[in-house]
């Protein structure tokens, strides 16, 4: 009959439909599956790498930059840890100081003296942008003739201010 071999084919259709709703899910699975296991792979990788870098000789490197203020601090920081290579950098208030430390085969002294100079501020080696420098807020545009690189000892045998 005629009916009875269409539903027949109904039949076969759906099986057919469910088959490939199996391949899809199993396809599915198996991509997830690939992906997890690569973005393991690839946080193994990134751990390595973190781990090797502490091995390769990191230069430490200090030098004056001037500034104010705490923002000065974010500020010049983040443009010396903008440099490729740079692992850490710390800015002294008090001591107008700047401790870098960095992967001497990515970077050297002066890209880092150039970056934070490029922020607005000068360092010992390279004067501040001028135009950086008006874009600061009013109170981060420090003193051109503050003294910079200061140790507490420096400080005290300071006479610049006398006359001779
Ligand atoms: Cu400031």
């Amino acid at each position: 009959m005629n009916f009875s071999k269409k539903n027949h084919e109904h039949k076969n259709e759906n099986v057919i439909n469910v088959s490939k709703k199996v391949i899809l899910s199993v396809a599915v699975i198996a991509a997830l599956g690939l992906t997890s296991c690569k973005d393991e792979t690839k946080k193994e990788t990134t751990e390595a790498k973190t781990e090797k870098s502490k091995d390769m000789a990191m230069a430490d490197l200090s030098f004056g930059v001037r500034g104010n203020c705490g923002m000065c601090k974010s500020t010049i920081e983040k443009a010396a840890n903008s440099v490729d290579g740079v692992a850490s950098a710390n800015w002294d208030v008090d001591k107008k100081k700047i401790d870098v430390s960095f992967d001497d085969t990515k970077t050297d002294a002066m890209a880092i003296h150039k970056a934070i100079a490029a922020s607005g501020y000068d360092t010992d080696k390279v004067p501040g942008s001028e135009d950086a420098y008006k874009g600061l807020p009013g109170c981060c545009q420090y003193d051109h003739e503050m003294m910079m690189n200061q140790s507490g000892e420096m400080k005290s045998k300071d006479h610049s201010n006398h006359d001779h």
